[in-house]
């Protein structure tokens, strides 16, 4: 996974995966919160997630690096002796950990279709993180887009959507305020992430497993401080069933994935990956939660892809690096994305 120049089956089958786990980890998450019976804390899977990641990472790198030695000569310079890069991955660890818990209390209080179609309101913000972070420039219609997407997003909640068989207590304004703190906080640590990764040859196994070791410990300071006297009580596995274990085991593999997505593709590729996600799980939530579609709704969502495929047509031919980008390697390697 860790070679340079990848086919192009390789990075479509990499935006897939991603994708279809994106969807079957909103829906499953979402059918999780909607459960009766002892509810898991929602901390400690965000947390275990990151642990898996960890664990996989190395793996991955152990394969890249070909033996033991090598592997350990990696994890000295990088890792141990490198408090500096630690520390730089921090940032976006911390904001993802804000993130994946924010997804968590999103979909305790809306449909999984709505979130859905709403979270992608972190394409502008991540549009406007990639001209202020990467020094990058949008065309018109790039920006044009953005605005059908956000007259798009209006539409998905203009007339509410309503479910017949869920029956727990909801904070619609609740979810909606978790979605705008998410949304905020994808934009800016994908970005911040892309950015570290592809302005030095480090590998994304490395620099994975840097995001992941203080992901580790602020998602456990999340834990202290949401749940710890009730896990104190109940345990910190407590709740989880198998569909509990299997939301985790998505959040690992997608998170992932996303890296190699970020790495070997780009934003582009990943908006189409969303727009498609969207389609797949309204329909699931049709068949799970019973959802009924209304037509502003629909409306609303293809207004949405649409505007995703807008927004991507374009960004190949007519990026432009800004004349003052100084970082030189960098300018380079964003071109040849
Ligand atoms: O929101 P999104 O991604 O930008 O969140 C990125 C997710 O990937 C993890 N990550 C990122 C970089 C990296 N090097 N390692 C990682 O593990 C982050 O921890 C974060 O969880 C999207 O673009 O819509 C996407 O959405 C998520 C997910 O559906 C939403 O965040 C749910 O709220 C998808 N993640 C999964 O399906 C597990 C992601 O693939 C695409």
């Amino acid at each position: 996974m860790a070679v340079g120049n990848v086919s192009v089956g390789f990075k479509v089958y990499c935006l897939t995966v991603m994708t279809l786990v994106a969807a079957t980890y909103t829906v499953s998450l979402r059918y999780t919160r909607t459960l009766s019976g002892d509810m898991y804390f929602s901390t400690t899977a965000v947390c275990v997630a990151e642990v898996i990641k960890l664990i996989l990472s190395l793996g991955m790198l152990s394969n890249e690096a070909g033996s033991l030695g090598r592997l350990k000569n990696i994890l000295v310079e990088h890792i141990f002796s490198s408090p500096k890069e630690l520390l730089k991955l921090s940032v976006p660890s911390i904001v993802y950990a804000i993130q994946n818990n924010m997804a968590f209390l999103a979909l305790s209080n809306l449909d999984a279709a709505v979130y859905q179609v709403t979270y992608q309101l972190k394409i502008p913000c991540t549009a406007l993180c990639t001209v202020l972070m990467l020094n990058r420039s949008l065309s018109r219609l790039q920006w044009g887009s953005v605005l059908m997407l956000c007259v798009g997003v209006t539409l998905v909640q203009w007339e509410p959507v309503k479910t017949t068989n869920v029956e727990i207590v909801q904070n619609p304004l609740l979810g909606f305020i978790a979605i705008a703190i998410a949304v905020c906080c994808s934009g800016f640590a994908g970005v911040y992430f892309e950015k570290v990764l592809k302005s030095s040859d480090t590998s994304l196994w490395v620099r994975n497993i840097q995001m992941y070791i203080s992901g580790i410990v602020v998602t456990l300071f999340g834990v202290y401080m949401t749940d710890g006297e009730k896990i104190l009580e109940k345990g910190f596995f407590f709740g989880y069933k198998p569909w509990v274990c299997f939301v985790i085991f998505l959040a690992s593999v997608g998170g992932l994935y996303t890296s190699v997505v970020v790495k070997y593709t780009d934003n582009i590729m990943k908006g189409f990956s969303a727009a498609a996600a969207i389609v797949i799980s309204t329909v699931a939530s049709v068949v799970l939660f019973g959802l009924q579609i209304t037509v502003t709704f629909a409306s609303g969502a293809l207004l949405v892809c649409i505007s995703i495929y807008l927004y991507g047509i374009p960004k190949q031919d007519t990026i432009k690096l800004t004349q003052n980008a100084t970082d030189k390697e960098l300018k380079a390697k964003l071109i040849s994305v």
